[in-house]
């Protein structure tokens, strides 16, 4: 890593493909645009000021002068760093994990997917390179922004080595469902990769549901609109649909050979009298493209009326010929055109024009242009930009979008007429409603469709998508400020150590244990016990264990100790080992009773869930559930507990994986009252980590050390990572007495 601390911190963008391809031809090397969307995208926000490019440049150099020139050209030409990778490597990370495994698993042909160890152990691999590369170039204030499937390990492997670095991933493909995901046997490892990110985007909103699910599935770990907590780290899920270049778009069609070329083609067409529809895709079986044909071919036998009447010019892009599904998938559409044009092609007229060939941009846009209908028919399709760029071509509002309704597209183009694929008469019928609409029918969806376009364009999501990432970070920042770090923690021992008048409380579960599948499985081990009874005798401390349980557990497990009691949040208090439990407030328990069955319910419906009563509270845990049910119905019994118990005395808390119920008026803040008010203490810690603590922070005088045991918003002046560190400094504490 560069040590250039000045730097006002350059975007760094990873992807698979450089923008730019590199060949050979003739002995020499050749520096062309790469295809795909993606460098589409690359492209458009090359002109973002202090953006560098990472990636494979498509070429495995011949020998180290041969790459040393390569890396000269790159980085002089498009300020493109490449990232080498042999053709053995090729083979297994790309056309193998990457494309045998994650891109039909993603698009959901779970059937295609090919599971190989050492395809793997290859992604695994080319991440580590491509890490290796940006580690090299990064300097401490750059943005990291990380695209797609080929490099879901990199945003953690970052993290690792760079643990303050900023990074965005965009992920331009579909996340599946957690059913289809689950199925990965490296499901998790590629889950962790994600959350190195801070941001991670997706094109829609289905697809980030998706992704959290997974990871509250698979990792247990919940969000908070689209809020994950990952160690001391907020990691935000977002949806950002890409756009286009629209602008470029528009100027390039002003320009006089592209409105040559377009002349040409209408005389062609205004002579033949025939409509056009059009279709582009890479010859890849996500795009549905027998599908579509299927549809072609029924429009045919239903309405002869068209016959010899349109040319529908079929762009297929040739694209990942090693992997097998794809050249059975050539086979299949060569063999589906045959079949067509030899049923219904005439002399002067073949229904499909197809082309098996890569075609210029400039030749392209004349085609947007001239087509009355674009069918745009993938099975699954992160995006689509081809749909894109056909509506922003149309500066007449004329023309007609068939869109499948599973490309991410749909969801931002609603005024096309949306399709199933898998029906193909629902595709014939879109293709006679687009054949038959008025123009002013046309302009009407093709006016409000250009409008979004044009607002949102590549550029704008380029610059959302970077400028969150940096919020996002400056949010863990500012939170960053309230962590107890050594300063704070020497200043927190040194008050300790002066004071004669000390008061101590420690909330009991995720403070002093970690979390237990049971509540009753979580009790006290031998070092905890000692480590209480040491801070507990020393007569200049007061000590009190401030905890939602019951007070028979309680005293159970720490009724020995020299301390206080607080038990079921503040219902009960017991001043120290010698006396008994008081009750803090007179309250009958009867209202449990009506709400039991209610629990109970829950228990029956989600499975490793329990209910437990308490004197005064009753409540359901679902830490043993499944984590996405018990999301669900968690946030499903609040709400209805909230509305069945409004206007009553009593009050519903959603806690660590659990919902309780309690008699208001009893909070951790009431509980320690007569300790609080007991006398003037020179010293007072507090230590909790859930959300019944907050009552018990917020009474406290400015000057009381309070600390969260976890990362997340909260009243407390401090925050800790992990029970491991509250016995650590309070076994700092114990020194310091002895
Ligand atoms: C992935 C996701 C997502 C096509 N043929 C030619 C050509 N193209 C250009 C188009 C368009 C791009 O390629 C295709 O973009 P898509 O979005 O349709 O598809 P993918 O390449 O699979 O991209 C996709 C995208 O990433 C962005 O996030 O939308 O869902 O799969 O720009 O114009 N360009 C040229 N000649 C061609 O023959 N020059």
């Amino acid at each position: 890593m560069k040590g250039n601390k000045k730097s006002k911190g350059k975007i760094i963008i990873v992807s698979n493909r450089l923008p730019v391809t590199i060949s050979k031809r003739k002995d020499e090397l050749k520096i062309q645009q790469s295809p795909g969307g993606l460098a589409t995208c690359l492209r458009a926000i090359q002109e973002e000021e202090k953006a560098i490019f990472v990636g494979w440049p498509g070429y495995w150099p011949a020998n180290d002068k041969e790459k040393r020139s390569i890396e000269n050209e790159l980085i002089n030409y498009c300020k493109s760093y490449p990232v080498f990778i042999s053709p053995a490597e090729i083979g297994k990370y790309y056309y193998g994990f990457a494309n045998r495994t994650l891109w039909p698993l993603f698009h959901y042909f779970s059937t295609y997917c090919a599971y190989e160890e050492s395809e793997w152990i290859a992604y695994k691999k080319v991440n580590q390179r491509f890490f290796q590369k940006v580690f090299d170039l990064a300097d401490p204030q750059d943005t990291f922004w990380i695209h797609d499937y080929h490099l879901m390990l990199l945003p953690a492997l970052i993290r690792k080595s760079l643990p303050q670095s900023s990074i965005g991933f965009f992920l331009h493909i579909p996340f599946p469902s957690s059913e289809i995901f689950r199925v990965l046997p490296w499901r998790q490892e590629i889950l962790e990769g994600f959350l190195g990110a801070d941001l991670i985007g997706f094109h829609t909103y289905e697809y980030a549901q998706h992704f959290l699910n997974s990871v509250l599935l698979l990792l247990g770990y919940e969000h908070e609109f689209g809020a994950i907590q990952v160690d001391n780290r907020i990691v935000k899920v977002e949806n950002f649909p890409m756009g286009i270049d629209s602008l470029g778009l528009k100027s390039l069609l002003e320009e006089s050979s592209i409105q040559k070329e377009i002349k040409k083609l209408e005389e062609k067409i205004w002579t033949e009298k025939r409509k056009i529809i059009l279709s582009v895709d890479r010859l890849d079986y996500t795009k549905g493209i027998p599908q579509r044909l299927k549809g072609i071919e029924l429009f045919l036998e239903k309405k002869p009326e068209w016959h010899g009447r349109f040319t529908y010019v079929m762009l297929c892009v040739p694209s990942r010929t090693k992997v097998k599904h794809y050249s059975l998938l050539k086979e299949e559409v060569d063999s589906l055109v045959g079949r067509i044009n030899g049923r219904f092609g005439m002399p002067g007229w073949i229904p499909v024009h197809y082309m098996y060939r890569s075609l210029p941009f400039n030749k392209l846009l004349p085609l947007y242009t001239i087509a009355d209908v674009a069918l745009v028919t993938p099975l699954r399709d992160g995006m689509n930009l081809v749909a894109k760029e056909y509506v922003a071509s149309k500066k007449d509002n004329r023309g007609v979008l068939v869109l499948s309704e599973t490309a991410g597209a749909a969801s931002e183009l609603g005024e096309a007429l949306l399709v199933n694929v898998n029906n193909k008469e629902d595709i014939a019928s879109a293709l006679t409603q687009a054949l038959d609409m008025s123009e002013e029918e046309q302009a009407r969806g093709m006016k409000l469709m250009r409008k979004r376009l044009f607002e949102y364009d590549v550029l704008h999501w380029a610059r959302s998508f970077v400028q969150r990432t940096k919020d996002v970070k400056k949010i863990q920042s500012q939170r960053e400020h309230r962590k107890l770090n050594v300063k704070w923690e020497k200043k927190l021992i040194s008050d300790f150590k002066k004071s004669k008048n000390r008061l101590l409380f420690l909330d009991y579960d995720g403070t002093l244990v970690s979390f237990a599948m049971k509540p009753e499985q979580a009790k006290p081990d031998v070092g905890l016990k000692r480590l209480l009874f040491s801070l507990g005798k020393d007569p200049h401390n007061t000590l009190v264990i401030v905890s939602g349980r019951d007070r028979t557990t309680i005293e159970h497990w720490l009724g020995k100790v020299p301390c206080g009691l607080v038990a079921e949040h503040g219902a009960w208090i017991k001043r120290d080992p010698r006396h008994d439990w008081e009750k803090q407030k007179s309250i009958s328990g009867d209202w449990k009773e009506q709400l039991k069955p209610i629990l109970k319910t829950y228990e029956f419906r989600v499975p490793g869930s329990l209910m437990e009563e308490k004197e005064y509270g009753i409540a359901w845990h679902y830490r043993k559930a499944n984590p996405e049910l018990g999301q669900l119905r968690s946030s499903e019994l609040f709400d209805y507990l909230n509305e069945f118990l409004a206007n009553t005395d009593l009050q519903v808390m959603h806690g660590n994986k659990v919902i309780e119920v309690r008699v208001s008026g009893i909070n951790k803040g009431d509980g320690v009252m007569p300790w609080l008010s007991e006398k003037k203490w020179d010293f007072i810690l507090a230590l909790g980590d859930d959300w019944t603590d907050e009552d018990l922070f917020k009474i406290l005088p400015a000057k009381a050390y309070s600390i969260k045991v976890s990362y997340g918003p909260s009243q407390a002046r401090f925050y800790l990572e992990s029970s491991q560190l509250t016995r650590s400094l309070l076994h700092k504490l114990v020194r310091i007495q002895k």
